[in-house]
């Protein structure tokens, strides 16, 4: 039997943290390997363990798998998380594209420049609610089911679950106008690997405290960057 897939990457959400959601939601156990300095990553490169000298990287399957999408769409068809056919496929790939926009637009927030901040933030909350949430609320309105896509739960359940969580860390009210996703997150959050993996102690990682902005941009970016 192959062993747990194997994460490496900084002690933070960044690109891996809806891998380890995906990973929790199917019920599938992990380790993690953190990146502490540049040269961990270094290491990894220089050891041929990143085809694109780039983390995430995920030792899955006898595999070392880079490119976060890739790695999301591995474990999404392993584990029965990407619909029944090509066209349930195409739609939760649109909603989980949108999901990721979003969620990338957050993760980004912390490392904007001090007089770029304000600015960003309010973009975040404003597409949040006029672009992204609103689409959700209305596909979950109009065909009346528990999940996004073909009556069963998709990773288009979970990744929308992460971002509507990493919204509502900008603006807890976020979903105060929108009553189905209200009641679609409480749904999604008791499903038991979910509810286990928003437990504390869980490997969900908290969002990036600022403080640790400097360190994290010295693994990853070198000077000239
Ligand atoms: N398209 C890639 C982007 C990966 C990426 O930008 N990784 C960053 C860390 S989040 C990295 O490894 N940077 C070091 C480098 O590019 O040398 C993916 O989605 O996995």
């Amino acid at each position: 039997m192959a062993g747990k897939p194997k994460l490496y990457y900084f002690n933070g959400r960044g690109r891996m943290e809806t891998i380890r959601w995906l990973l929790a939601a199917a019920g599938i156990e992990f380790e993690e390997q953190f990146l502490e300095t540049r040269k961990d990553l270094l290491k990894l490169q220089q050891d041929g363990a990143l085809l694109f000298q780039q983390v995430p990287m995920v030792e899955i399957d006898g595999m070392k798998m880079v490119q976060t999408r890739a790695v999301l769409n591995y474990i999404s068809g392993k584990h029965n998380l990407y619909g029944k056919d090509l066209k349930e496929r195409a739609l939760i790939d649109m909603y989980v594209e949108a999901t990721m926009d979003l969620n990338e637009m957050i993760m980004l927030h912390p490392i904007q420049l001090p007089e770029t901040k304000a600015k960003h933030f309010a973009t975040i909350i404003e597409k949040a609610t006029t672009r992204y949430i609103p689409v959700y609320e209305k596909a979950l309105k109009d065909h009346g089911q528990d999940f996004l896509v073909g009556n069963r739960f998709s990773r288009a359940d979970v990744q929308l679950l992460e971002t509507i969580l990493m919204a509502e860390e900008c603006k807890p009210d976020i979903l105060s106008k929108f009553p189905v996703l209200q009641g679609f997150k409480a749904k999604i959050s008791n499903i038991p690997t979910i509810k286990k993996f928003l437990q504390p102690g869980s490997q969900r990682k908290p969002p990036l405290d600022e403080k640790l902005v400097p360190k994290v941009k010295s693994i990853f970016y070198t000077d000239n960057e």
